[in-house]
């Protein structure tokens, strides 16, 4: 049953307590992760023995899995398994392939000529969660923007299973990416290997991934200690619904408990103005919820989530900006009228047909988004997430006369005579 807030009876005190996810709740492991991270920069490949067998319960001979491997594993999956990962795979390819767009040159003056033009990062590390909880679609949500953007070298970590290889899904998806070797390493000792390298492992230039709080700490600290950049901070999952009196409560409970079932921390907002809605979607929940395998997190995660009744649908938009939640669902008959409202969400699910659910897999979008109200300055994972964008420019003969004397006056009231003069001797000795 979820925790009825009135908009209009909260102060701005309420509203913001309300809206607060804490973004760094794994404080207490910091210094766990810390001695994990500086075990691996100096015993490197051996650490990472070590603690596979610790951690994982897995005593390795080799820290990784090769080509053979990998195909024998990916055709021992079913047929229709292999269908549904292919059938995503080129949803998600098609979607992301039309972000590679080249930009046109601008002429900024005469002769003065700027553009820019996208390069891969070379050395990615995608770190693909393999442990109670194994997501070969993070594997693809990952693989294909990296893979379009052309990276020279995608280094894929996942944790072994107790047989010392990985899941049969995880194989396919390595198989259609294209993938050769995968690394039997997972959490803080994975995020640190690709960060600063072992005799086996290669370091790289950007982590991608959602993990447990070890792995996102990790992350966190590689980012603020190394050269090694992340993805984007990451939290516990969220949804926010907004539901009309259109609304069907069946699909609505269905689209919270979803979100419900990540995890005990994640959250599941529903902003109505339908009391009557709220009713029911709570009744529904609590049918829906006994149904399934993993009950007890999606009840934990319900306990901690909350609805909000609203006047009309512009006040819960409003609401919802502030909250700038991971995934939007408009579950409205009218949903066009209100898409120009939203300012913070990470990925929108448009009418009552759309669940979430078709996002997280299949329909082309990217699962890797913004949480704990990042969305509010952050975009999803992308292939702009794996390209640089340098920018460029030519000056001709013309351009150097147009632009020069500006940049000649510039650099002297800043008091910058090299600058200045870096200028002047091209205007006064122009080739021929
Ligand atoms: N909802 C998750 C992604 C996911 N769901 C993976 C199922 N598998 C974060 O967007
Ligand atoms: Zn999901």
């Amino acid at each position: 049953m979820l925790n009825t807030y009135n908009y209009k009876e909260l102060s701005p005190d309420a509203l913001s307590q309300l809206i607060i996810r804490n973004t760094d709740p794994a404080h207490t492991i910091q210094e766990t992760v810390d001695n994990i991270i500086q075990n691996v920069r100096q015993k490197g490949d051996a650490a990472l023995f070590d603690f596979t067998e610790r951690f994982d319960k897995v005593k390795l001979d080799r820290l990784y899995i090769e080509e053979d491997d990998i195909q024998l594993l990916a055709t021992s999956i079913g047929r229709d398994q292999q269908r549904a990962l292919e059938i995503a795979f080129n949803n998600i390819y098609k979607f992301h392939q039309n972000q590679l767009r080249k930009e046109k040159k601008i002429d900024t003056m005469q002769g003065v000529t700027c553009w820019r033009e996208a390069r891969p990062i070379e050395r990615v590390g995608l770190y693909v969660p393999g442990g109670s909880a194994v997501l070969p679609s993070t594997f693809l949500m990952l693989g294909v923007p990296a893979r379009i953007a052309g990276c020279k070298e995608i280094v894929v970590c996942c944790p072994p299973q107790t047989s010392g290889l990985i899941n049969g899904y995880i194989a396919y998806c390595a198989y259609l990416l294209k993938i050769k070797r995968i690394y039997l390493v997972g959490g803080a000792q994975a995020i640190a290997a690709m960060a600063y390298g072992t005799a086996t492992i290669p370091k790289v230039d950007k982590i991608f991934g959602p993990g447990n709080q070890f792995v996102t700490k990790a992350k966190t600290i590689v980012q603020a200690t190394t050269n090694t950049a992340i993805d984007m901070p990451a939290g516990p999952s969220e949804v926010l619904i907004i539901a009309d009196k259109t609304s069907n409560p069946i699909y609505v409970a269905a689209d919270l408990l979803a979100q419900a079932e990540h995890g005990k921390d994640s959250q599941a907002i529903l902003v109505s103005d339908s009391e009557s809605l709220i009713e029911q979607v709570n009744q529904e929940l609590a049918k829906q919820v006994e149904a399934l395998p993993r009950v007890e997190i999606a009840k934990a995660a319900i306990a901690h989530s909350y609805a909000v009744l609203c006047s009309d649908l512009t006040q819960a938009m409003s609401f919802s900006n502030a909250y700038a939640p991971e995934h939007l669902i408009l579950a409205l008959d009218d949903w066009q009228s209100i898409i120009n409202k939203i300012i913070n969400a990470g990925s929108v699910f448009l009418g009552h047909l759309t669940p979430e659910s078709v996002g997280d897999y299949a329909s082309g979008t990217n699962h890797t988004l913004p949480t704990s109200a990042y969305a509010k300055a952050y975009s999803g994972v992308s292939v702009d997430s794996f390209i640089k964008k340098i920018t460029f420019q030519h000056i001709t003969p013309i351009g150097i006369n147009q632009l020069g004397p500006t940049v000649e006056i510039l650099a002297e009231l800043e008091g910058l005579h090299a600058h200045k003069n870096a200028v002047s001797v091209r205007l006064r000795h122009k080739p021929e």
